[in-house]
């Protein structure tokens, strides 16, 4: 029998990832969607093709951490043998405007799954996607397993709060229950909106003529940057191991915005002094300065070590971006412009 795996968050860039992997591995793998009213499933589609052949292994079943009854139902039904809770309001800056629904989302929806393992009564083994936010206004550098969190968002406090509640349940109930304390990895399937990929985005774009300006806030953050992929395999080892832990997942190498811009602009031959403008609106109200993490317990524990370094995340980003852009430009030249009878 194959093992059962669900992943709440799947269509996520993370998510997309992880479903990637667990099916290479010959997992069954059950993704939690939310209903929306335009397609939200772009970043698995290419999984998601067979879905009507005999044997697929992927399965989607509606559903949301708002929403326990939908939890129980699916956990009665799927009878997981692995939960990968990768669901989230996961923009920092958004959750300044809306902290109340990142809380529930972020915070409250961990509690909501982990109370609906306990209601089903499986024990299956569960992952939480804690974050890197959690350090805040760090207290020291590198940050490692032990460092205090001290967090500077509404997100980073709900992620605080599912955090807890992940080892409150290891040590009260004896769940398999890890926590990936995971600092930013990013990807061509990266949102639009963090950081990496609005520069990538419109640095090919303008390359392309088709955008002159790139608007940004603050240059200086300096973050741990890796590629998802190499990540997502750090989440499925923690599941593998003998006892149920929490590590960090990082590279240990810190860039800056300003860096990130060099080497992305750079890659295109492009001066990005010569683009980007600051604009107010996208300055956070506290600010998380510098993160950089040791993932010394992952490498030795896990055997976990990352492939892809910075020059070459952007260079994939890049590689990748460079086409969508150059496909948008085909586009632009076919449209006839639309005539408007008068
Ligand atoms: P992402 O691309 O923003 O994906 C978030 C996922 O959560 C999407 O599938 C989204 O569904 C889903 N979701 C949102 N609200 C939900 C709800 N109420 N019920 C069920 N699902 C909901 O995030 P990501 O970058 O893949 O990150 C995955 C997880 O790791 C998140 O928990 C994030 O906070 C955490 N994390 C990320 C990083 C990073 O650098 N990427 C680092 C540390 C931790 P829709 O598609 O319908 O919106
Ligand atoms: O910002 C600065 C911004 O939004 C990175 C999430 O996946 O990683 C992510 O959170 C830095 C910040 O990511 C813009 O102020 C400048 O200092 O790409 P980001 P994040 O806030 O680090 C962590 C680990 C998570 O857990 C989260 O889920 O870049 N910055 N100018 C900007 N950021 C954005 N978004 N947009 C700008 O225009």
């Amino acid at each position: 029998m194959p093992k059962r795996a669900m992943i709440t968050g799947i269509t996520g860039q993370d998510g997309s990832f992880l479903a990637e992997l667990l099916l290479q591995k010959g997992y069954e793998v059950f993704g939690v969607i939310r209903r929306s009213s335009s397609f939200n499933t772009g970043r698995i589609d290419h999984l998601y093709q067979d879905r009507h052949e005999p044997g697929t292994r992927l399965r989607m079943l509606y559903g949301d951490l708002n929403d326990s009854s939908s939890l129980n139902k699916i956990l009665r039904q799927v009878e997981p043998d692995e939960i990968y809770n990768l669901g989230a309001q996961s923009h920092v800056r958004v959750s300044f405007d809306i902290p109340e629904y990142t809380a529930e989302v972020t915070g409250l929806g961990t509690v909501r799954l982990l109370e609906a393992i306990r209601d089903v009564g499986i024990r299956p083994r569960f992952y939480q996607a804690s974050s890197s936010e959690l350090y805040g206004k760090a207290v020291q550098t590198p940050q490692t397993e032990k460092t205090p969190f001290n967090p500077r968002s509404p997100y980073a406090c709900a992620k605080a709060y599912a955090y807890y509640i992940t080892v409150n349940y290891r040590e009260s109930y004896g769940l398999f229950a890890c926590n990936g304390i995971l600092f930013n990895h990013e990807s061509e399937r990266r949102g639009e909106t963090f950081v990496t990929r609005k520069i990538t985005r419109a640095a090919t774009r303008i390359k392309c003529g088709l955008l002159k300006k790139l608007y940004l806030g603050n240059l200086d953050a300096r973050r741990d940057w890796g590629h998802a992929a190499d990540y997502v395999e750090a989440m499925w080892l923690m599941m593998q191991a003998e006892i149920p832990d929490d590590y960090v997942i990082a590279t240990g190498e810190s860039h800056s915005v300003r860096e990130f811009l060099d080497a992305a602009f750079g890659y295109l031959k492009l001066d990005w002094r010569e683009h980007v403008e600051i604009d107010p609106h996208y300055f956070r109200p506290a600010e998380v300065d510098l993160l950089r993490g040791d993932a010394d317990k992952a490498r030795r524990v896990l055997r976990w070590k990352p492939k892809v370094d910075f020059e070459g995340l952007v260079r994939r980003m890049v590689d990748h971006d460079i086409k969508l852009a150059e496909q948008e430009r085909a586009v632009a030249q076919h449209r006839k412009p639309i005539e408007i009878a008068a």
